[in-house]
């Protein structure tokens, strides 16, 4: 039986509040039978979720797409829901029936002017020690309503509530975007919150990103002084009539218990002056005042929102040796901790929030800089009371609570773990607890760091959403999560920040502020960061087949290339500017970050490799001239590179693993070099006693380009190295989370100084991306991208007895599982969703004593094809599950048998 589901529009289930020509859709196939491919589909649009009337309808289009299709000769309405819903039809002559119905819905469609509302803000505004307003109105409704939808944005954050309940699930909007440039909206459906009669509606807004403390600097109101707020409550009657409630001057606005709320500095709440919407008392309302500002920014919301993802309970109430109780969140978290309290009206009680404690035990705040994280609640007193911050989040294991009664108990917290509610698509156990530990902590590390931004780390003063970081780890994301909205929205802004001369700020949204300081003497292209305006959307192209984005960002992708080629004297070297280098690679210098590899090295490395990318980007869009350009380009700046770098007799003149990695991995040298380097990488990583010395720049590739040169092995023993410096080194350390430095706590319990040393830094969870895609071997196709090539090439290695993954790809879900069983016996489990092809290397594989399901290959009928390949087989097969079990190779037991002994 044939079966579409999974409809999404735009990547989302149901989201209310596009703003775009052409939504697109995607579903899913499920066939019982394998190698399913689809022949033909039929979209049918309706206004209504029964379909009586059909708005639009494909047809029967015999077309094999099934993601990303847009609707030919259909242009949607503002403001208006669609019901859609899909049939297929397979080439084996299956035919699905209807699948469920699912909607999208437009928002205003417009740009400013599509907005009748007037932007409002507090009159006291600004004033000390009233920072986060409460704005209101009351209105009366005798009719009987369809629909009511709020449309809102604010500058700084807000919170709706509707006659006493909050709007939504969503936190920290409208989001963080470049704010000068691009704002979001949010769209809520309230139908069901309005009430007959007196309705009030109010909002609170913080400081948030807009104009709270932001960057290292001690810096506010980086990007405005004003908060102020913009919403639009539209109401449709069932007479037809529709009224709209509009911020305006007939709102009130009044002081809040929120007496602060700052993203790094935490929240202060009076509870004695809560009170709730409907009784507040109304001598404290005063007029609001209108503030002029551009509504022509404003864009419909593209990530996917902030919300409650999970909770955690404490694991333990600990006392430290200088005497402070402690909370044990048992992980390192981003988010806040909700709690109960009963106690005296006007007591205050204080929450510290830390991610480690030191050598000796003790709560450990120095690496959080400037950023106090501090939650100080004043209780109202009587009954239990239950409290949760709003504009502000945590990065912390550890919470030091002050104040509270000696008789607390774990169960009156509550950890919440807040990030952008991404769909979970990858995961990866195996036989090694500590690689699973490893697995988790990068995990943790998405979690912490996917708040509406990419950033480096979410407790210091910093929570920036550096580039660098972002391009290290964006693969990696994309098989944990579903990042693709995320990168669309993060890619628009840095295309938005992006410099007249193509330069790319070190972080986006870009502070444009002087954090120069300590830098250089420029805030912008450093190469390996400004590089994310290529890697970023190349990668979100490869993992969901978004040719939209690529198209969108591919101006910006050229713009970054011609700003390097523009740079020095010589267009295919770059060795001017200020640079990174290898960020905190372990061969620097004493007291230095950056590390050994030269920075000239690195930059001409990474402008080969993004000028590479834009080629195949011109290549994809159909940019014939372009891509040609970019083809010469990259060979003459290959050419500079080989003459500036690499000696006559094939050495690379940079003796260190980062520089010999990069030239592998984005394929710089003619064959005598690559033979030498990739032995000559072996030898620096023997003479490291089979240790890495990478910093962020070569981690990434370290293991990829090791599995890939014929070092697998030694990817291997670096996987399992528990000593300094080593992945799991920080895993044995009890690390829940990746940590910046490769000793951040050292051996001897010692801590890396407290200016940059933070405990939940994804970059180095870079090896996430060779877990499922070397280790697990699930990779996608460049040339049939979204994984409508899945290409499954396990590579099992010393150490391992089995591994398990799966990925659910825009198509379905992929697995790949490898066991190795007695008498060299290999297990190999593959998954390939419907609609798509699957090419599975059975690695030390003999075509002969192959069996699938216990058949000979040559009699299983779904596959198409078999080869040998050295000493795998290579499959060629169509959708469906398959377990294909031989005997390894004598050969390749041998090796395996010798590398066992030498881990
Ligand atoms: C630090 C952070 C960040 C890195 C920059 C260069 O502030 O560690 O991760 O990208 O430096």
């Amino acid at each position: 039986m044939l079966t579409v589901s999974h409809l999404r529009c735009e990547y989302k289930i149901n989201p209310i509040g596009l703003d775009m020509k052409s939504p697109r859709l995607s579903w899913k196939l499920q066939s019982d039978r394998r190698n399913c491919v689809q022949s033909a589909y039929q979209i049918q649009l309706s206004l209504t979720e029964s379909f009586e009337l059909i708005e639009w309808d494909s047809g029967k289009k015999n077309s094999d797409q099934s993601i990303h299709v847009e609707l030919d000769h259909w242009l949607p309405n503002a403001r208006t829901r669609y019901y859609y819903r899909i049939r297929a039809w397979e080439v084996a002559g299956d035919e699905s029936s209807w699948s469920d119905t699912a909607f999208f819905e437009m928002g205003l469609m417009g740009s400013g002017n599509a907005w009748k509302a007037d932007w409002i803000k507090a009159p006291f505004d600004g004033e000390t020690d009233v920072s986060c307003p409460r704005f209101h109105r009351l209105f009366d409704l005798h009719k009987s309503v369809t629909s009511a939808k709020i449309y809102v944005t604010a500058l700084g954050l807000y919170e709706l509530h509707l006659n006493d309940r909050r709007v939504g699930q969503d936190y920290f909007t409208p989001g963080w975007t470049s704010y000068g440039k691009r704002l979001q909206y949010q769209v809520y459906d309230v139908t069901d919150l309005l009430q007959n009669g007196e309705n009030i509606l109010g909002a609170y807004l913080g400081d948030g990103w807009y104009r709270g403390h932001l960057g290292w600097n001690k810096e506010q109101k980086i990007f405005g002084t004003d908060s102020a707020l913009l919403l639009e409550l539209h109401i449709r009657y069932t007479d037809g009539s529709e009224e709209h409630i509009l911020s305006n001057p007939d709102w009130k606005v009044a002081t809040s218990a929120i007496r602060m709320s700052d993203i790094y500095m935490g929240e202060t709440y009076d509870a004695r002056m809560e009170s709730n919407w409907t009784n507040a008392p109304t001598e404290n309302w005063s007029p609001v005042d209108v503030l002029d500002y551009t509504k022509d920014i404003i864009v419909a919301q593209e990530n996917v929102p902030v919300t409650q993802i999970e909770h955690l309970q404490p694991i333990a109430l600990l006392t430290t040796p200088q005497g402070d109780r402690v909370l044990d969140m048992g992980q390192n978290m981003v988010g806040w901790v909700r709690f109960s309290i009963q106690g005296e009206a006007g007591h205050t009680v204080e929450l510290r929030h830390a991610e480690i404690l030191d050598h000796e035990g003790n709560f450990y705040i120095e690496n959080l800089r400037g950023a106090t994280q501090c939650i100080r609640y004043t209780l109202k007193g009587g009954e239990l009371e239950t409290y949760e911050p709003h504009f502000t989040f945590q990065g912390f294991r550890y919470v030091k609570l002050i104040g509270f009664p000696d008789d607390v108990h774990l169960n009156d917290f509550t950890g919440v773990v807040l990030h952008s509610d991404m769909e979970r698509t990858g995961n990866f156990t195996c036989s090694s607890p500590l690689v699973n530990q490893l697995h988790h902590n990068i995990l943790w590390g998405q979690k912490g760091n996917f708040l509406d931004v990419p950033t480096d780390c979410p407790q210091r003063d910093e929570r920036l959403g550096w580039t660098g970081d972002a391009q290290m780890f964006v693969r990696t994301a994309s098989y944990l999560m579903n990042t693709a909205p995320f990168f669309t929205k993060w890619l628009r802004d840095l295309e938005a920040d992006q410099g007249e001369d193509g330069g790319i700020p070190f972080f986006v949204p870009d502070l444009r502020s002087s954090t120069s300081e300590g830098w250089g003497n420029t805030n912008h292209s450093s190469a390996a960061w400004g590089d994310a305006a290529v890697i970023c959307p190349w990668t979100i192209y490869e993992m969901y087949g978004d040719v939209r984005l690529l198209a969108e960002q591919y101006d910006s992708m050229k713009r970054w290339v011609s700003y390097i080629h523009a740079q020095g004297d010589n267009p295919y070297l770059w060795n001017t500017g200020f640079h990174f280098g290898d960020w905190l690679g372990l061969d620097s210098k004493p007291d230095s970050y950056i590390g050994a590899t030269d920075k000239d090295y690195v930059a001409t490395a990474f402008y080969a490799y993004s000028v590479s990318l834009t080629h195949k980007a011109a290549e994809v869009l159909g940019h014939a001239d372009d891509a040609a350009y970019y083809d010469k380009l990259h060979d003459n700046i290959v050419a500079a590179f080989q003459d500036e770098f690499v000696t006559p007799s094939g050495k690379i003149a940079v003796p260190t693993q980062t520089a010999h990695v990069l030239a592998l991995q984005f394929d710089l040298l003619d064959s005598k070099a690559r033979n030498r380097t990739i032995d000559q990488l072996g030898k620096l990583v023997a003479d490291a006693g089979n240790h890495l010395t990478t910093g962020f720049v070569g981690t990434p590739y370290l293991n990829p380009v090791l599995s890939d040169t014929g070092h697998h092995n030694l990817a291997y023993t670096l996987l399992f190295q528990e000593d300094y410096p080593s992945w799991l080194y920080q895993v044995t350390q009890g690390a829940t989370t990746v940590w910046e430095h490769w000793d951040g706590i050292r051996e001897d319990g010692s801590l890396w100084s407290a200016d940059m040393n933070s405990f939940n830094h994804y970059a180095y969870g870079a090896i996430g991306e060779w877990l499922y895609r070397y280790v697990a071997g699930i990779n996608t196709d460049e040339h049939q991208p979204g994984f409508r090539i899945v290409h499954i090439e396990p590579k099992p290695g010393p150490g391992l007895e089995w591994v398990e993954a799966n990925l659910e790809t825009m198509y379905g879900p992929v697995a790949s599982s490898w066991y190795r069983r007695e008498n060299n016996q290999m297990d190999v489990r593959v998954t390939i969703p419907a609609n798509t092809t699957g090419t599975i290397l059975l690695p030390g594989a003999e075509v002969q004593t192959v069996l699938e399901n216990g058949k000979p290959l040559d009699q299983v009928s779904d596959i198409h094809d078999v080869q040998t390949q050295g000493s795998d087989v290579r499959i060629v097969l169509g959708s469906g599950s398959y377990l294909f079990i031989y005997k390894v190779l004598e050969a390749d037991q041998e090796v395996h048998a010798q590398q066992v002994e030498s881990v």
